[in-house]
């Protein structure tokens, strides 16, 4: 049996991944979702009964309850999930869309609220309904669910599952005259298993009204038919019963024990009691497989949203690596052309070397008085170049790594030398 409160944190978890998925409200996640939340915030073990629809199942329940608390009807009648819980007296709590609720002794009030109207539809304004019923059973924290018929309307059916995912235990009624057909169970199977949904009793109804040839054919049908679904009951229990449930409900009615008996409701009873008692010690072995698997449907559309993102992000990444890569590469090269061409400067500007060089050439300009112009074209000339090639890689490092250009380069020249020649010699011919 799930407590509320130890499953507040994970209901919340649910609830906001749903939202961040922007699921649809009436998508079937979300519709999964508000189910198991609306299931791990009830403290009552729940019994849902379920199958198509004048299958017997508000008999049955009825027959359990020992009255004829829940409307039954030869033409298909519950038209609302009526839940039935423990109350010291009979009574019935209606919600509505508006808000209102209706509160009535009894279960009459059911007739205009919870069954189906001529055109076999459920009414649109109900939200909840509930029956009280002072059942030793259910004041051990059981409730039972009977729900509409399936089969008759696809909507109907969506809804009528739905509400399995709030049930710990499923009861399944077959009817023994026309049984389920391969793809019908198949289908069945299916959607249960998808949704974790393992705790499922098949019951079979009307037996008692085949010929016993036929019922000896039919229960070894029925017993395939529940074996080939794999239910997770506590070890030793069967996963199949045979109950009619008419002559369950008269012989209640009447206080018929060996009647009740015949009909298959006490050992149906007992099986129930015992399974529910077992399942309520381990509760996380119920709300375990459904949880995990409506969680695996939430991480996988998380996984859809982030997919797209990851695969942007990753673009972006290998695009501004790639141009990290082609900047280094240029940082690279401007570093090298720089280093070279600031060594080569530095060599010219070493005193020993421009001596050298230049000395001579200097000395005769100066004697032949034109040091000025020898040297703004030659000693100049020869440090502007220099200067320009490192100039041009700053400059080019400027450019591609968008810094602001620092001052040129300014290597101030010392004054011109003053000299004082001696005077020409004046050579005259004679
Ligand atoms: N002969 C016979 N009739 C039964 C038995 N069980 C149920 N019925 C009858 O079958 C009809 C349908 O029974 P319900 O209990 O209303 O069936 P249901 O599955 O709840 O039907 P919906 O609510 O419409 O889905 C009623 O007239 C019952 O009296 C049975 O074991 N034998
Ligand atoms: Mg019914």
């Amino acid at each position: 049996m799930p407590q509320s409160k130890n499953y507040q944190q994970l209901v919340e978890a649910l609830i906001n991944t749903s939202k961040s998925l922007n699921l649809g409200i009436k998508s079937q996640l979300n519709q999964d979702i508000l189910a198991i939340c609306n299931y791990l915030n009830n403290p009552n073990f729940r019994i849902a009964v379920f199958g198509p629809f004048n299958h017997g199942k508000s008999t049955l329940l009825n027959a359990m309850l020992g009255s004829k608390t829940l409307p039954i009807d030869l033409i298909p009648t519950t038209g609302a999930a009526i839940t039935v819980k423990y109350g010291s007296d009979i009574r019935t709590r209606i919600m509505l869309v508006d808000g209102s609720e209706i509160y009535r002794s009894g279960t009459d009030i059911l007739k205009q609220f919870a069954i189906l109207d001529n055109n076999r539809r459920m009414r649109g304004d109900v939200v909840s309904v509930e029956v009280f019923y002072p059942h030793p059973f259910l004041e051990t924290g059981i409730e039972f669910l009977d729900l509409p018929g399936t089969n008759d309307r696809e909507a109907q059916d969506n809804l009528v599952r739905e509400q399995l995912l709030s049930a710990d235990l499923v009861v399944q009624l077959l009817d023994a005259r026309k049984l389920m057909t391969l793809g019908e169970r198949e289908n069945l199977r299916d959607w249960l298993l998808d949704r974790g949904i393992k705790t499922v009793v098949f019951v079979a109804n009307f037996l008692n009204l085949l010929e016993p040839e036929e019922q000896k054919e039919v229960q070894n049908r029925l017993r395939f038919v529940a074996e080939s679904f794999r239910a997770e009951l506590p070890p030793g229990f069967s996963n199949l019963y045979r109950v009619d449930a008419l002559p369950a409900l008269r012989a209640r009615l009447k206080g018929d024990i060996s009647a009740a008996n015949i009909s298959g409701l006490v050992e149906f009873e007992t099986a129930l009691q015992n399974i529910a008692g077992i399942l309520k010690q381990n509760n996380q072995g119920v709300s375990k497989p459904r949880v995990q698997a409506v969680a695996l449907k939430l991480q996988l559309g998380l996984k859809e949203k982030i997919t797209p993102i990851q695969n942007e992000v990753q673009k972006i990444n290998e695009k501004s690596n790639a141009a990290n890569k082609i900047k280094r590469k240029a940082e690279g090269l401007i570093k090298q052309g720089f280093t070279a061409s600031i060594t080569k400067l530095r060599e010219w500007l070493a005193l020993p070397k421009l001596r050298e060089r230049y000395q001579g050439d200097g000395a005769i300009a100066l004697a032949q008085d034109n040091f000025s112009s020898w040297e703004r074209e030659t000693l100049k000339k020869d440090l502007q170049e220099l200067q320009q090639a490192v100039t041009k890689w700053l400059y080019q490092a400027d450019d591609f790594f968008q810094n602001e250009r620092p001052n040129d380069l300014l290597i101030p020249f010392p004054k011109h030398p003053q000299v004082t020649l001696p005077p020409k010699m004046v050579i005259l011919a004679i």
